[in-house]
């Protein structure tokens, strides 16, 4: 397999290029569903928009959109590589699997005519990576390698761009001065006094973080927590995946089948009472963040998220980014990533208390259980002020790779509850929060 690849490197290539394509064979087998999900690290790879057509400076193009790791498409001078989507679309992040060495810097840009491009993101190459971009919006997407980068000569062997469809109508309109959306008259508060948006279901799961959250077995912070003067906590960690059981638990070992058809047709992973129509609530305050951009999500309809168990990783992911910009995100399974487009919803985080929701429950669109999902923001933190600030379904056509999993339809909306609902952020590395709240909604 390696001898098929282009030669035009050294010994430490070689090394780098047979990592790479033990890992890729796997992936591309479980692209085309005959396999196990793919491994972690490459698996961003596995999805990837439509690609109408492609085009290059020079050499094969095509070879970079064949799904073969053993054919790329070469350059050994300033060259690039053009991926047309056929319509403009909101553009997400480049995957690239480099064919041996990584050019040591490229250039990723964007563009809605083919001509004119604006510049989207820039990176520094490694075997196997996905390059988000800024918010963007294009039809073309071009990566360039200049002439110092593209020495002794460099190869793709695969190039992706993830995509989503670009928003018409905002759902709801941004807060501008005030709320758009004020909740309903005759909600009430939790015992934090932060309103309810939806009612609890009448001896449903529910929980609320305790006075002390160390002591409680339904919380599980994964990292050291330490109390702040006013009653929050603190969490000092770039990697923070904090989960709430509901009262029977978590057990993953007592996961009797990951098949989707059969969670979706029990409605359930672990228990019946698992996670399913949640309203997720956490107030932060971002004091420092390494990656601005990042941000913190609040997420259902799933287990543990691990390279191990691919398949319990599922979930839908409402995210609030530290620059302000909120989406959903939909995990098929761990990782396989399919991303809505941003809103900006406020300004940017740090340094200040925002209370944020995310809620998740079944509906019905044309007699199928679909999933509407929906983002609150309490801009101001009063506990009381709630703007929705993102609104989507999933009705079954939106994306996925529930196949991996062994689902019949491969964008099936991930209908079933699961053991656990978690507040997680990564490269923020100062995080206060407090009044968090999972429960189970009618
Ligand atoms: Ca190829």
């Amino acid at each position: 397999m390696v001898r098929a690849l282009p030669s035009a490197h050294t010994k430490r290539g070689d090394m780098r290029r047979t990592i790479f394509l033990s890992i890729g064979s796997a992936l591309f087998a479980a692209a085309c569903g005959s396999g196990a999900p793919p491994s972690q690290e490459c698996s961003q790879l596995a999805g990837g928009s439509a690609v109408a057509a492609v085009r290059a400076s020079a050499g094969t193009p095509a070879l970079a959109l064949d799904g073969n790791l053993a054919t790329s498409w070469n350059c050994t001078s300033a060259c690039w590589i053009d991926l047309d989507l056929g319509t403009v679309r909101q553009l997400d992040a480049v995957a690239i699997a480099w064919a041996g060495l990584p050019a040591t810097r490229y250039q990723v840009s964007a563009s809605e005519d083919g001509v004119s491009y604006a510049p989207s993101s820039a990176g520094v190459g490694a075997s196997c990576q996905r390059q988000p971009l800024s918010a963007t919006q294009g039809r073309f997407v071009r990566l360039a390698i200049d002439a110092d980068a593209a020495q002794p000569g460099v190869a793709v062997a695969e190039l992706r761009v993830d995509a989503s469809d670009v928003p018409t109508a905002p759902p709801t309109p941004p807060p501008s001065g005030g709320p758009v959306t004020q909740p309903p008259p005759g909600r009430v508060a939790d015992a934090f006094g932060v309103t309810m948006l939806y009612p609890s279901v009448s001896g449903g799961e529910s929980w609320s973080m305790p006075a002390d959250p160390r002591s409680d077995s339904r919380f599980n912070p994964q990292n050291p927590i330490t109390p702040n003067a006013d009653g929050s906590w603190k969490m000092k960690n770039a990697q923070v995946r904090m989960e709430v059981y509901t009262s029977t638990g978590y057990d993953g070992s007592k996961i009797r089948t990951y098949a989707r058809d059969t969670l979706a047709a029990q409605g359930y992973m672990l228990a019946p009472n698992d996670w399913r129509n949640v309203e997720i609530t956490g107030f932060v305050r971002v004091n420092s963040a390494s990656v601005p951009t990042d941000d913190v999500t609040w997420y259902a309809r799933g287990g543990r998220h691990s390279a191990p168990i691919p398949c319990e990783g599922s979930a839908y992911k409402g995210g609030l980014h530290i620059d302000g910009r909120v989406r959903f995100e939909k995990e098929s399974w761990h990782v396989s990533y399919k991303n809505a487009s941003y809103l900006q919803a406020t300004s940017s985080l740090i340094g200040r208390w925002v209370g944020f929701k995310t809620v998740i429950r079944n509906v019905t669109v044309g007699g199928k259980t679909a999933v509407k999902m929906e983002s609150w923001l309490n801009d101001n933190a009063d506990r009381v002020t709630w703007a929705k600030v993102y609104e989507m379904t999933d009705d079954g056509t939106y994306g996925g790779d529930a196949s991996a999993c062994g689902a019949s339809a491969p964008a099936m909306p991930i209908t079933w509850g699961g053991p656990i609902a978690a507040f997680r952020w990564d490269n923020a590395e100062d995080v206060d929060f407090r009044w968090l709240s999972v429960r189970e909604i009618q």
